[in-house]
């Protein structure tokens, strides 16, 4: 088939690759020039070294990275929805833009699918109003369906083939069609959702359960604090019971999904409670950090503080909504310095933090990163914000001759407990 994939920024990369790789004729459209000239030069953006490994195949396999649509049997549309931070509401311009050029290249017989996550109803009360523009009638004249990703970011080239998938079709044709050419393409299975809606639903309610079942592991770290105990040892003991699985604690949910995704089930329902609560549960993990370290230190006043991983979580290069983000932002933002209790309640004012940053994986403008002994070099505590295997092997009598405090905060429990306190360190995990 001839495929035109609209969108080739990182989801849409891998699908046009999973396409390409299938034997279809593949047009990824991109209006980012620079990124269809690296493409066109074999240099995909991924540093996964598997799917750049994939895309590359993909490209041999005739793959063609362009700025201009093209007529296709097929458009997929993997735009990004980004969110406003303001409304939770996602912002559904780039879906609306595909829409309507699509609608200008769309011909009878033709099938649309929408891989884009959205808000329940957007294919079907947004996506095909627009390629209705195109005077073909969805359903009818052409097909469209739902079909969203769900590949884990560090291990997409995997999963991209085997995972299951959920198709929703606006029609049971759209369904059927679509559901029969991913079946010729991945390994998992096919799950039809009685329509697109659900389909949409579905995606969000999977990142929103992820996000609630975090949020009650981050609940019972706070909680385990209060008692002076901890809260991995309580939550291993817990999980030996047959129906009890409690994930990871940490310092907050990062990523360009878990953080926004729950949001969009809201945008046409006021019925959010539980899932808005564990948002701002998970949110709050930064200050929880920012209080271990005011306790730890006895204050953070003008102290040095030594963030290790602002990547979104371990071994990504990916930095998105991070938590190490977040926590540097509090630690430096000039508004946001109240620690515990608010000021004018009796909690404290800290002055200027002297936050360094560092993270082998990442590169980004939001931070200057600087290498692990610059950032260890006289700071008062160190906190582990990300959870790469790289920080293990940070060797902690070396630490101790670099900083000036004894203070570790260790956001995922990643290093060597003993070791750390047989080099004098107050070392603490969440
Ligand atoms: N995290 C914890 N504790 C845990 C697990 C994760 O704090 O026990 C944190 C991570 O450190 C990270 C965040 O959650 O900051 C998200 O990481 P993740 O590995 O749970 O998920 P993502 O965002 O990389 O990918 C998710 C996946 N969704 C689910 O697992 C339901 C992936 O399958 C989706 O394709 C992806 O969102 C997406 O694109 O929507």
């Amino acid at each position: 088939m001839k495929i035109c994939v609209h969108g080739i920024g990182y989801i849409g990369l891998a699908t046009a690759a999973l396409f390409a790789n299938n034997g279809h004729d593949v047009v990824g459209y991109d209006p980012d020039e620079e990124l269809v000239e690296e493409l066109r030069a074999g240099n995909p953006r991924t540093t996964e070294a598997e799917l750049r490994e994939y895309v590359l195949d993909a490209l041999d396999a005739g793959l063609e990275p362009s700025t201009e649509v093209v007529e296709a049997d097929c458009h997929i549309v993997c735009v990004p929805t980004p969110y406003e931070a303001d409304s939770k509401r996602a912002d559904l311009s780039y879906v609306e833009m595909s829409g309507r050029t699509v609608a200008e290249y769309l011909r009878e017989d033709d099938m649309v699918i929408l891989e884009s996550t959205v808000p329940p109803g957007t294919t079907e009360e947004v996506l095909a109003p627009i390629l209705a523009a195109s005077e073909l009638t969805p359903g009818e004249d052409f097909s469209l369906a739902h079909c969203p990703e769900t590949v884990l970011p560090g291990n997409i080239a995997h999963e991209l083939v085997h995972n299951d998938r959920i198709i929703g079709g606006i029609d049971d044709e759209s369904a059927d069609k679509t559901i029969a050419l991913y079946e010729s393409l991945v390994e998992g299975d096919i799950h039809r959702a009685p329509d697109a809606t659900t389909a949409e639903f579905v995606k969000l309610s999977q990142n929103a359960y992820r996000d609630v079942n975090i949020a009650f592991a981050n609940e019972l770290a706070r909680v385990a604090n209060d008692y002076g105990i901890s809260s991995r040892d309580a939550i291993d003991l817990a999980n030996v019971h047959p129906r009890v699985d409690v994930l990871n604690p940490g310092p907050g949910v990062g990523g360009h999904c878990l953080p926004i995704d729950p949001w969009f089930l809201g945008q046409f329902s006021d019925s959010l409670d539980l899932i808005a609560t564990a948002r701002r549960v998970n949110d709050g993990m930064v200050d929880f950090v920012v209080e271990l370290l005011d306790g730890e230190l006895g204050s953070l006043d003008d102290a040095t503080v030594a963030v290790l991983g602002v990547a979104y979580k371990g071994n990504v290069d990916d930095a998105r909504h991070s938590p190490g983000l977040r926590l540097v932002e509090r630690l430096t933002a000039a508004g946001s310095r109240e620690v515990g209790a608010a000021a004018a309640d009796g909690g404290q004012l800290v002055g200027d933090v002297d936050v360094r940053v560092h993270d082998p994986h990442v590169r980004t403008d939001a931070v200057d990163l600087v290498d692990l002994d610059t950032a260890l070099d006289g700071a008062d505590a160190m906190v582990v914000a990300a959870g790469h295997d790289a920080f293990r092997d940070v060797d902690p009598a070396e630490a101790a001759d670099l900083m000036d405090g004894r203070v570790v905060v260790d956001g995922f429990s990643i290093l060597d407990a003993d070791a750390w306190r047989d080099a004098g360190f107050d070392y603490v995990e969440i």
